[in-house]
């Protein structure tokens, strides 16, 4: 019997390459489509990332050697090469499809005019090409898509976030109230962050005119670097981005700690943000591919974090930790100085999934990778340069 297919769009990434190995080691038959775009950013920015990432080809011969399964690669640009994207669909007949193929970082969506016009293009086409590509194929597939908690704002209401849709309740014509459901009302506080809020109408959209099944995985900031799978032999190590506009906050601080390097916390660092380790990134996509319903009724979200903290909580908590000190520099972002964060989480701890919490030793993990790969740092990549 064929394995289910596992189409990864953007396989190459931080998140996809390890949910493509993880998902390969259940069972699954994966194919990646990536434009390597991500690693000509790096070029672009002169950075790189602080692990020495293999090229594609190496990594997969890697796979193939270790395992002796085959991950299928496609070049491709999503957003711009529509043809040949519907030719892979149409070939491989995916039963899922994973889409993490969007420019990611915030700061850099903020630069100049180039890199918002980028971004924009790339995202919001990647995605509608993804769409009308699987109604032109007729796929009956599920589509699970990494979406962001930035979508919701960071308010500080005292409520919990529910996990994509707001019970509102509307006063009628004839003075009667009703209570409906809308999607959460979007607040992005990027051009990044925007892109993904207009994908949740696409989705939106398209599962109601076409019935298309589709899970929004509105995710909190990843971190950590490796997993089980990448890390059985060096030739498959992840990415770790450590750099003013891609560097993610946790695992800035924890590469700053280890390279004696100040703690960079913006503003009173009284923000508060939802996280999660990449391990479980990769173990909530199996759920979600795992758990897909024949009929989706309406798109499917799920909040993908399992803990909040204080940035200057996390920064304490590595100075005690490592003896680094904190910087409190001049906050390059617009945003609120300060907010609370309570996130509903259910639906994937109700589909097993069992949080690897900060405290777990984890922290000590990345910073012990972050000192063997010391000699690849570059103090320059630190300061974050985009301003908005
Ligand atoms: P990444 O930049 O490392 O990976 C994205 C991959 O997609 C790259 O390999 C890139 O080359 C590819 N790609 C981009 N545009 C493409 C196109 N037009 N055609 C083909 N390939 C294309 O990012 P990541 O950290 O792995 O994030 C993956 C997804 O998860 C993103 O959509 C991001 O918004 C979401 N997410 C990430 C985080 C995080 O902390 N990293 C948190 C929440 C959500
Ligand atoms: N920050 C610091 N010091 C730093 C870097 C960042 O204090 O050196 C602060 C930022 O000002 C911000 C917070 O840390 O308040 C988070 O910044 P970040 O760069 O770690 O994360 P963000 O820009 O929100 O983006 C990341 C991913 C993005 C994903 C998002 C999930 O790059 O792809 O969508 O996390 S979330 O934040 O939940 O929306």
């Amino acid at each position: 019997m064929r394995r289910p297919r596992v189409l990864v769009l953007g396989g190459d990434g931080f998140c996809g390459w390890p949910t493509a190995l993880h998902l390969l080691k259940q069972g699954y038959d994966i194919t990646i489509i990536d434009n390597l775009s991500r690693r000509a950013i790096d070029k672009e920015l002169g950075v790189s990332s602080l692990t020495p990432i293999q090229s594609i080809e190496t990594r997969l011969q890697c796979v193939l050697q270790l395992t002796g399964s085959k991950i299928n690669f496609h070049l491709l640009d999503i957003a711009n090469d529509y043809d040949a994207f519907l030719d892979v669909l149409k070939t491989y007949q995916p039963t899922a499809i994973v889409h993490f193929a969007e420019q990611r970082a915030a700061p850099y969506s903020m630069k100049s005019s180039l890199t918002k016009r980028y971004t924009v293009s790339n995202n919001i086409n990647t995605t509608h090409n993804l769409l009308a590509a699987v109604v032109e194929s007729q796929l009956n597939c599920h589509i699970v898509h990494l979406g962001t908690m930035g979508v919701y704002g960071y308010g500080t209401a005292a409520m919990k976030i529910p996990e994509g849709y707001l019970d509102i309740e509307v006063r009628l014509d004839n003075g009667e109230c009703q209570t409906q459901q809308i999607l959460y009302p979007a607040m992005p506080g990027s051009i990044y962050h925007m892109t993904k809020a207009q994908d949740q109408l696409m989705f939106a959209y398209y599962n109601k005119n076409y019935g298309l099944r589709i899970t929004d995985l509105h995710q909190g900031i990843v971190w950590g670097t490796q997993t089980v799978e990448t890390s059985l032999d060096e030739r498959l190590i992840n990415r770790f981005d450590y750099d003013g506009d891609y560097g993610t906050v946790l695992n800035r601080f924890l590469m700053q700690s280890a390279m004696g390097y100040d703690l960079t916390v913006h503003g009173s660092g009284r923000q508060t943000r939802a996280f999660i380790h990449i391990s479980d990134t990769v173990r909530c996509i199996q759920l979600a591919i795992g758990s897909a319903p024949e009929i989706f009724s309406r798109v499917r979200i799920m909040n993908q974090m399992t803990e909040t903290h204080r940035l200057c909580d996390l920064a304490l908590m590595i100075k005690d930790m490592t003896g680094a000190n904190i910087n409190y520099v001049s906050n390059p972002r617009n945003e609120a100085s300060e907010n609370e964060l309570f996130v509903e989480n259910a639906n994937l701890r109700k589909l097993g999934l069992e949080p690897r919490l900060l405290q777990q030793g984890l922290l000590k993990e990345i910073t012990d990778i972050a000192k063997r790969y010391s000699h690849r740092f570059d103090p320059d990549c630190i300061p974050c340069r985009s301003y908005w």
